[in-house]
């Protein structure tokens, strides 16, 4: 099935301008910018908000070729969560965690952050290791982290089976209590409102085709489908399409992308209270607000910038849920979609300065950048800002590809790639 997502259909009853009934105005571009952001996902828009609060940047235009919020921001599962492996990344994401904390009541605007819990099951001796090691290296850092029996991760989410005759019995489970879910769209919309009342441009069914640069080799611009637009620093934040954009510098980025499914069940009564991520078979689920299951399936193991997948991955999913989660057996399943998402080698993303002057990119997030939305947009619009990364996104550079100082998160993405 196609997903239609709500802006999109409210789109359509509203006539030709796609996209949500403005809260902003709609801005024809200027000449020109101190800073342009490319893409109108939560990462860039958030980006936009912190450059015009944090650092008095406000001539800055966010660019989005489709509608706000279109791209990953609007087809992932929600899943927060900071519980990774590496001291970098349990910086990066509790850095962003921390943010959540607050951002609803800071931008006025309700995101629906529901700090539930999030339960990374163990099927085999190996998980049962990998995650422990997870909850070691956590506490370390300072980051919430349990591990708990089959019992113990019963009590807390009473639908899971941990039969032992199960085909993949539970374990344990690794519990990180502050982890949770939030309202992916809401996000964009909230960002894009508290950006635009602070001066940013937001400008939706304006791609950028082209990025141009002076004599000097600084960035000087961007083509787009609306005409050229200039710029003292260009900000790239497009998520799948980070290599394409960077290419249009000359630079060849070290990210391929790949298609990842999703699917919501017909709503029901609330039932399922927390997050509940399974890595060895490939399925995440938790319950919506509205009563829908959310659940999300692995990678697709192609490269593409399909925003869809085989239905069979979707099948193999559900199967494993059905057999998790035996309650929901005669469930319906309402639709499914799915996005491109963009991966580096290591797994861990990119924030940073580019060879080319005045050029950055927020980049590499995987299946995982929906939780990271505040911590990348602050850290990014530092990084424009100063034209120096901050101290956190300072390890995430395009160059550890090249020297070898890799942060393998590989296990920490808790989808199977
Ligand atoms: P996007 O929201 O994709 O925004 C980028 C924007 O750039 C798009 O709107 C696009 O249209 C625009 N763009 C691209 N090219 C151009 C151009 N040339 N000109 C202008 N605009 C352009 N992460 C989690 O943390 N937890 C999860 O549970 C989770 N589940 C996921 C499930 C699925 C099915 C998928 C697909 C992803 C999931 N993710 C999850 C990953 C997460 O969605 C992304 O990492 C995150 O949303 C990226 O946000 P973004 O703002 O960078 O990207
Ligand atoms: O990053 O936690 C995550 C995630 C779960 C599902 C997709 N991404």
């Amino acid at each position: 099935m196609v997903h239609f997502s709500l802006p999109t259909l409210v789109g359509k009853a509203f006539g030709k301008n796609k996209g949500w009934p403005q809260q902003w105005s709609k801005p024809e571009p200027k000449k020109n910018y101190d800073a342009i952001i490319i893409g109108g996902g939560g990462h860039g828009l958030s980006a936009a908000y912190y450059l015009a609060k944090e650092h008095g940047v406000s001539n800055v235009a966010v660019l989005e070729k489709g509608w706000l919020g279109g791209g990953n921001t609007g087809r992932n599962t929600t899943i927060i969560r900071s519980n990774y492996l590496c001291d970098e990344s349990a910086r990066l994401y509790d850095h962003a965690l921390g943010l959540w904390e607050g951002l609803s009541q800071e931008i006025n605007y309700n995101l629906m952050f529901s700090q539930r819990g999030v339960l990374m099951l163990a099927h085999t001796v190996h998980d049962v290791q990998v995650l422990k090691r997870h909850v070691h290296a956590n506490r370390l850092n300072g980051v919430d982290n349990e591990w708990l029996s089959p019992d113990q991760a019963k009590a807390f989410c009473p639908p899971l089976n941990i039969s032992p005759k199960a085909r993949y019995p539970v374990l344990g489970a690794a519990l990180q209590k502050r982890g949770g879910v939030a309202r992916h769209d809401a996000v964009a919309w909230g960002y894009a409102r508290a950006a635009a009342a602070l001066g940013v441009d937001i400008i939706e069914q304006c791609e950028v085709t082209g990025i141009r640069r002076g004599a000097d080799g600084r960035v000087a611009g961007v083509e787009t489908t609306r005409g050229s637009i200039g710029a003292k620093k260009i900000a790239i934040s497009a998520a799948a399409h980070s290599s394409i954009l960077l290419a249009m510098a000359g630079i060849r980025a070290p990210i391929e992308t790949f298609p990842l499914q999703a699917l919501v069940s017909e709503p029901i009564e609330p039932a399922f209270p927390c997050v509940v991520l399974s890595n060895t078979v490939h399925a995440y689920i938790s319950q919506s607000d509205k009563g829908e299951l959310v659940i999300g399936s692995g990678t697709e193991q192609y490269l593409s910038y399909s925003q869809g997948g085989p239905l069979h991955s979707v099948e193999h999913t559900v199967a494993a849920i059905c057999e998790m989660f035996p309650i929901f057996t005669r469930l319906r399943m309402l639709r499914n979609w799915g996005g491109a998402v963009d991966m580096t080698p290591d797994r861990s993303p990119i924030i940073a300065k580019t060879p080319v002057p005045g050029l950055y990119l927020n980049g590499g997030w995987g299946s995982g950048g929906f939780k990271a939305t505040p911590g990348a947009g602050h850290l990014l619009a530092w990084t424009v800002a100063k034209d120096e990364p901050h101290a956190i996104n300072a390890p995430f550079t395009l160059e550890r590809f090249r020297s070898g100082r890799l942060i393998d998160e590989a296990a920490a993405a808790a989808v199977a790639h």
